[in-house]
């Protein structure tokens, strides 16, 4: 071969050695920032909600969630619902991605929880209806306290509380997750029926009112949403003529001045906006002890430790409809056979830690209420329905 036909050879074999190395870092770095965006997983879950864990546990929780296998999930899922259903899951049978999450959130406790209570009470089912009973009354700020008083949060806040809305407890009450498990359910019609339907956050019914139905009497929100421009909560129509609830965690031992100085997401701005636009929506923000009472509710009846961090929007909901309802059905909060790792039914994104948890302890809120509900095994499988006893059906004793 001649001198200069080698010459281009190897031009060309150098060429298509840049060309190929170019192509894998590009497509490297689109992995990269689908890994941002996907609005999946732990990382989602840890980002969107209370920020991320520290340098090494975020690097690591990343090369996790690239490395992890969705098959494991999917081989497992069938087993791991079942053992749902039955209140026999334990964490050992969740991926090895989710078991890491957990213990990175134990290990870094971003909320300085501080856990004086004994763990693992095995209590019947009606010592957990008297326990919730007597400890989870719903408490949100008044203006009574520092530093609310003093800024004449009194005069702010709505004149009747939350159960004085209503002379009596509603009879039959619905709670719809936003789990994606709910497409496809044609639970519409029977979740209207209730007489009071709770919703979570952003999720919205139009457009969907075949699987979930288009009544909403009180929407649940997390800080995020009356903080972040993304969920226009001063001009949407979802947080418009409903009975609103916002939360925000405060640090476990926090004192209210501490937490309204320093909240997880600004929360206050926008609830005063509101209350002077709207005097007349009723609007309240749930107390951080009242959080804060429903995880040690939780980690009192569960023997591992679970994760510092506050219950989910939909155990709250869950908890706060036992107040204001004679009978609860809760749609998809324990998975129906329709389970998927898609996060919402309105959203297009999948993790399965959107409904076994990452951030929040939500596979031990499911399991304690497995152990509550009423209703039998065929209503969870074919409808992911629990159905709870409101506190005023159940009687404690003096
Ligand atoms: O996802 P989210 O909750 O809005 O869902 C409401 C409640 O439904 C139950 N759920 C949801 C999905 C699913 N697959 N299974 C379920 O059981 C849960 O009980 C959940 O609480 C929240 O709790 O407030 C949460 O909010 C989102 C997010 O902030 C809002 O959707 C607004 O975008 C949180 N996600 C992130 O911050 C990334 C989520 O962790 C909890």
């Amino acid at each position: 071969m001649k001198i200069w036909r080698r010459v281009l050879l190897a031009a060309l074999l150098t060429w298509l050695l840049l060309f190929l190395s170019l192509l894998c870092h590009f497509l490297d770095l689109r992995s990269e920032s689908r890994l941002t965006q996907s609005r999946t997983c732990c990382v989602q879950e840890q980002t969107r909600t209370h920020g991320r864990p520290a340098g090494k546990d975020w690097d690591r929780m990343k090369a996790d969630y690239r490395s992890r296998s969705w098959e494991y999930h999917n081989k497992q899922s069938l087993e791991v619902l079942r053992r749902l259903w039955t209140g026999n899951l334990t964490v050992g049978m969740l991926s090895p991605r989710l078991q890491k999450v957990l213990k990175v959130h134990l290990s870094s406790n971003k909320h300085k929880v501080v856990y004086r209570g004994q763990r693992g009470a095995h209590k019947s089912c009606l010592q957990l209806y008297c326990d919730l009973k007597r400890r989870s009354r719903i408490r949100t700020v008044d203006g009574t306290e520092e530093p609310f008083s003093s800024l004449g949060w009194d005069r702010l806040v709505p004149s009747q509380t939350l159960q004085e809305l209503q002379a009596s407890p509603y009879q039959t009450c619905a709670v719809v997750t936003s789990a994606g498990a709910v497409l496809n359910s044609s639970l519409g019609g029977e979740i209207d029926s209730h007489d009071a339907v709770l919703r979570f956050n952003a999720a919205p019914t139009k457009g969907f009112e075949r699987d979930v139905g288009s009544k909403t009497t009180i929407r649940i929100i997390n800080s995020q949403i009356a903080s972040r421009p993304e969920h226009k909560f001063s001009s949407s129509s979802l947080y418009r003529d409903v009975t609103l609830l916002v939360w925000d965690p405060a640090l476990y031992s926090a004192n209210l001045t501490q937490w309204f100085l320093k909240p997880d997401f600004d929360l206050f701005t926008p609830y005063i906006e509101r209350r002077r636009l709207r005097p007349k929506q009723p609007f309240y923000i749930l107390h951080p002890t009242f959080i804060w009472t429903l995880w040690d509710l939780i980690q009192d009846n569960t023997e591992d430790q679970i994760q510092p961090n506050p219950p989910s929007s939909g155990f709250i909901g869950i908890v706060v409809m036992m107040s204001l309802c004679r009978d609860i059905s809760v749609y998809e909060f324990l998975p129906s056979l329709r389970r998927t790792d898609l996060c919402h039914y309105h959203e297009r994104y999948h993790d399965a830690a959107c409904t076994l948890g990452a951030y929040h302890p939500l596979l031990y809120e499911k399991l304690l209420v497995q152990r509550i509900n009423r209703g039998n095994q065929d209503q969870l499988r074919t409808r992911g329905k629990v159905s709870l006893r409101g506190f005023s059906a159940v009687s404690c004793g003096p």
